[in-house]
């Protein structure tokens, strides 16, 4: 095979951008032989036959993803490199005597295979994590001097990890809850972590009380339950106990808990953080994400039933999307923020994460732009062993006062610990810088490197010195002075827990202010304890006395009176409500057709919304193919597997094949829940009776009729499907 490594993955690399495929047959001899089929990838995306397989970016170290020596030969060794001659008997006595502990493959199969788990993250623990690259397309070079803020020429690596809070490694993912929001930037100084959420505030200002918080919202700790999901005693005990989190509930318990995707929502670096430039001058900033797709949620009906339809929604999602070429995008934009002694900005204290900067007051400054392309190879080796941390910086990022970043900035090194068993972590392919490492550490569980030379200590002469301190060119400490009596103590700028959340409430749209009041009502009416729902109302009255006053009702409760902050105007830019289409890359839209369907007309539409970047699907009645009258169309999920929550519209097809859609009583069923749920609905031709003998008002927003398949339908319903939710619908209770 010459330089040609192969292995028994489908995919070899021989170290250039020429992937190795091999096609495997049968042959006497042999049980499979490879036949080895050279394709050229393209320069940004892997070939669709090598989808599913690795890829890797051009940034990448060489071993990123199948090193030398973990899939090279044709058969099956064990870990040491003995071939093994079979694998699916154990070696016995006899073909039904006792197993022989001669057996060092059975046994080192076995070891290795209880072993296969480690620790899942202690939160944060289900996620989805993709490749991309980031490009700065404005220098900032006044602010930072880190390489990755200044140089619009270099395209910087970045590994994305999206995660629930809450529940454990396996759970839904829609469930409600704050979303992380965590990008590495492989920068030509160093990794840089840039480990946020999807809300830009906080539920505590102070990390030593995190672990009494995410006790409160993990599942009870005598049965076990509830998993992923706030809605229980503990929780709200010490939430109502903890005024500070006021602010994050009301973000928590509006549409941000339940985002549409991940391509969807924002992401905040939460702390304001330190820039500092070549002449050693500080900026402070707030890092935003802003999606290109736009901003979506799911509604609360939807996300709970997702929960058991697809649990794995929003990481299908992700992974589609990229293997779609609707790549995910997002803006990184900052707000600066003057350094000045007192670290507050018109009254607001910086330090303080349960406070945000409102964009009226600083405004976002986009600086650069992230795209999500490549899924990962493997995702335990990549999103599982992913270790971000938020001391990761390079020179020209640093860190504020910020009581909750310094927690972080230990927690973050201290838990790799346990969780990837030592403190070697940073040598696992997905944690390497992308920059030369030089370090004086040696030894330890799971070294990888081979260190030579005999002065692994500073100062040293028998190394030459070697590795020198880089002086003013190295991560400096931008000095400076602080002073105070050392005491556990909270500032009095930190006191006010409400009128941020009276900003919030203030902000929001009608239907946001509904959602808000049902999420509360749903949350609390599963509390037990009368006393935390009282007092949680009793600080929600501090917010508004309509929200605390709904939610009362709601629960059959008396309103307790508060005092909430006057005159407290509104931030449009922290409402979800859009100004505009958004572009509908990457969104779903379900076609319900049957035998007789209008094919051409179902073709021109696929079309055009395939134009558009989304993604349609042929929903029937069976599987396989459905005859139209211009030829078969392939079905893309029959309808006994699909429902209406799993797509962004839903399309009933023309053609004499509507009726037999119309009669099965599933598609009442998806349709009105599509219509409940404020979705895009749209009919050509017969397809419009079926919309009538459902009760769907052929006039309603949102709801889109032709007498064809024709352009104008096509862009209405893409128009439709931009707004993504039609709010002025008139529900029946
Ligand atoms: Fe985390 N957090 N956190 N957190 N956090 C972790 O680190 C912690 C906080 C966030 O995809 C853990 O590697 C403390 C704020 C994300 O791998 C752990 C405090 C924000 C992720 C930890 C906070 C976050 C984590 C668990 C209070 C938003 C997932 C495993 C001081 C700005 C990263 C791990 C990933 C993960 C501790 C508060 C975001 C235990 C002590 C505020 C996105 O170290």
């Amino acid at each position: 095979m010459g330089g040609i490594q192969s292995g028994t993955c489908d995919c070899a690399r021989n170290g250039s951008d020429t992937w190795i495929r091999p096609t495997r047959f049968l042959s006497p001899s042999l049980p499979f032989r490879k036949a080895l089929v050279v394709v050229k990838t393209p320069s940004n995306a892997a070939p669709a036959s090598v989808r599913r397989k690795a890829t890797i970016s051009k940034g990448a170290p060489k071993d990123a993803v199948a090193p030398q020596w973990a899939q090279g030969g044709d058969t099956l060794t064990t870990a040491t490199g003995v071939p093994v001659d079979d694998t699916d008997n154990s070696l016995r006595v006899g073909d039904r005597g006792p197993t022989l502990l001669d057996d060092f493959h059975l046994r080192e199969k076995i070891m290795h295979f209880d072993h296969e788990r480690i620790p899942e993250r202690v939160v944060h623990a289900r996620g989805a994590g993709a490749h991309g690259t980031f490009r700065l397309i404005k220098s900032i070079e006044k602010l930072s001097c880190a390489s990755v803020l200044t140089d619009a020429s270099v395209e910087t690596p970045v590994f994305v990890r999206f995660s629930t809070v809450a529940g454990s490694r396996g759970s839904a993912d829609t469930a409600r809850d704050v979303r992380g929001f965590a990008v590495r930037f492989y920068t030509q100084e160093g990794n840089w972590d840039l480990v946020g959420n999807n809300i830009p505030v906080f539920f505590i200002q102070d990390g030593i009380k995190f672990p009494d918080l995410i006790h409160a919202a993990k599942p009870e700790p005598d049965r076990e339950i509830p998993q992923a999901q706030t809605a229980h005693d503990t929780f709200w005990d010490f939430a109502s106990l903890a005024p500070e989190s006021t602010h994050m509930l009301m973000w928590t318990m509006s549409d941000r808990g339940i985002p549409r995707s991940y391509r969807t929502m924002e992401g905040f670096g939460v702390h304001t953080f330190r820039l500092v430039n070549s002449r050693g001058k500080t900026t402070l900033v707030k890092f935003h994400w802003k999606p290109v797709a736009g901003l979506a949620s799911l509604v609360w009906e939807e996300s709970q039933k997702l929960g058991g339809i697809d649990p794995d929604f929003h990481r299908r999602d992700l992974w589609d999307a990229i293997e779609a070429g609707a790549f995910p995008e997002w803006d990184l934009g900052i707000q600066v923020l003057p350094d000045t002694d007192d670290q507050a900005f018109q009254g607001i204290d910086l330090l303080d994460a349960t406070k945000l900067v409102p964009e009226e007051l600083a405004p976002v400054e986009i600086i650069g732009r992230l795209t999500l392309n490549r899924n990962p190879s493997n995702y335990f080796a990549e999103t599982e062993q992913v270790a971000f941390c938020t001391a990761h910086v390079p020179r020209g990022i640093d860190f504020t006062d910020d009581p909750l970043l310094q927690a972080r900035n230990f927690s973050y090194l201290d838990t790799q610990l346990t969780r990837l068993g030592g403190p070697n972590f940073d040598q696992l392919p997905i944690n390497r810088p992308h920059s030369p490492v030089n370090t004086t550490q040696r030894d330890g569980f799971g070294q990888q490197a081979v260190a030579e030379g005999i002065a692994p200590y500073n100062p040293n002469s028998l190394g030459g010195g070697c590795p020198f301190p880089a002086g003013g060119q190295g991560f400096v400490h931008v000095p400076r002075q602080i002073s105070g009596a050392r005491a556990r103590v909270r500032a009095p700028s930190f006191a006010d827990h409400y009128s941020q959340a009276t900003l919030f409430w203030n902000s929001m749209s009608k239907p946001e202010q509904e959602h808000l009041v049902g999420a509360f009502s749903f949350e609390l009416g599963k509390c037990q304890s009368e006393e935390v729902k009282d007092r949680v109302l009793a600080n929600l009255a501090n917010v508004d006395a309509g929200l605390t006053g709904a939610v009362a009702a709601n629960l059959g409760k008396p309103t307790p009176k508060g005092k909430p902050a006057r005159g407290v105007v509104g931030s449009p830019a922290l409402s979800m409500m859009p100004s505009a289409p958004a572009p509908v890359a990457g969104r779903v839209v379900g076609i319900l057709a049957s035998d007789g369907v209008d094919g051409t007309g179902l073709r021109s539409l696929v079309k055009a919304l395939t134009a558009a970047g989304a993604v349609a699907q042929v929903i029937a009645p069976h599987g396989g193919s459905i005859a139209g009258k211009s030829g078969a169309v392939v079905v893309d999920k029959s309808a006994m597997t699909t429902q209406s929550v799993e797509y962004d519209a839903l399309v009933v097809a023309g053609g004499p094949g509507a009726a037999e859609v119309g009669a099965d009583p599933y598609t009442a069923l998806n349709l009105g829940e599509a219509y409940r749920h404020y979705k895009p609905i749209a009919a050509w031709g017969e397809g419009r009776e079926v919309l009538q003998s459902c009760a769907i008002p052929n006039d309603a927003e949102g709801v889109v009729t032709g007498a064809s398949a024709n352009r104008a339908f096509a862009d209405d319903l893409i128009t439709a499907i931009g707004w993504h939710r039609h709010w002025g619908r008139q529900l029946l209770k």
